[in-house]
């Protein structure tokens, strides 16, 4: 539960986030803001889609060239994105949903391109790497406005409580529901931002449009907070994360 005393968050954002698993946060950035993002990110995922092309079919695992790319640990590339990520609205967001020590745990943008018949599958994000504590904090920022036609991102309210479930891995990523007719869609307009828990099951649709649809998604764990490995013996291996360069505190 988040009580607060919050500092970004309204108290109906709070319950929003503890009883449905997410909420939008609007206007979190201006569109000077998200126009220096993008100026950032594309020559960055323009190098991930080139890389992609030497691939087989353009393909490695859940990235397409031509229809979903992921372009990760931009932190490691960016001053910019470096000082984005540990800027006012993430301090706020971390400090009014995780704790008082708040690390980045992850960072990629994901850019649609359009692919009318590509789907990305239903997952939690604890499904994809197993971290504890289980529940951190997903922050998926709209560089372009995102709706049903292109993709946003949809989610099932509640399931989150129900802890990490088992994922099925597929060519187009990770999944662990087959549908979900409780669903609703989380439409995003540039600049705000998709609040969801890492257990928080979503999906996102296919890009119908035209146009590429971005995001920068950025994760946050609390200090402390480590990958959870079990090997074929049984025994559990934790590595904290707090890699150098990229997992710093906010
Ligand atoms: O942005 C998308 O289309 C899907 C990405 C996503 O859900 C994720 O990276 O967890």
């Amino acid at each position: 539960m988040h009580p607060g005393p919050h500092r970004r968050i309204t108290a109906e954002q709070a319950r929003a986030y503890d009883e449905d698993g997410a909420f939008i946060l609007e206007d979190a950035f201006d569109a000077e803001t998200i126009a220096s993002v993008i100026r950032e990110i594309d020559p960055l995922e323009a190098r991930t889609t080139e890389f992609l092309r030497t691939q087989k079919d353009g393909t490695m695992f859940i990235a397409t060239a031509d229809a979903i790319t992921f372009s990760v640990h931009l932190v490691l590339q960016s001053q910019f994105l470096r000082e984005f990520v540990a800027g006012p609205v993430f301090q706020d967001l971390g400090h009014d949903l995780i704790g008082p020590k708040v690390r980045l745990y992850w960072d990629q943008a994901v850019y649609k391109k359009p692919s009318p018949d590509r789907e990305f599958p239903w997952h939690q994000d604890n499904g994809y790497t197993y971290i504890e504590p289980q529940a951190y904090l997903t922050c998926w920022v709209a560089l372009t406005d995102a709706d049903e036609s292109n993709g946003c991102p949809w989610i099932v309210p509640g399931r989150h409580k129900d802890g990490t479930l088992a994922h099925a891995r597929t060519d187009l990523g990770f999944r662990c529901l087959e549908d979900a007719p409780n669903a609703v869609p989380l439409p995003v307009r540039a600049g705000s931002i998709a609040v969801f828990s890492s257990l928080t099951p979503h999906h996102t649709g296919p890009n119908r449009t035209n146009d590429v649809r971005k995001s920068y998604i950025v994760q946050f764990a609390p200090d402390g907070a480590a990958r959870i490995d079990v090997t074929a013996e049984g025994s559990r291996h934790a590595t904290l994360q707090d890699a150098a360069g990229r997992q710093f505190e906010i």
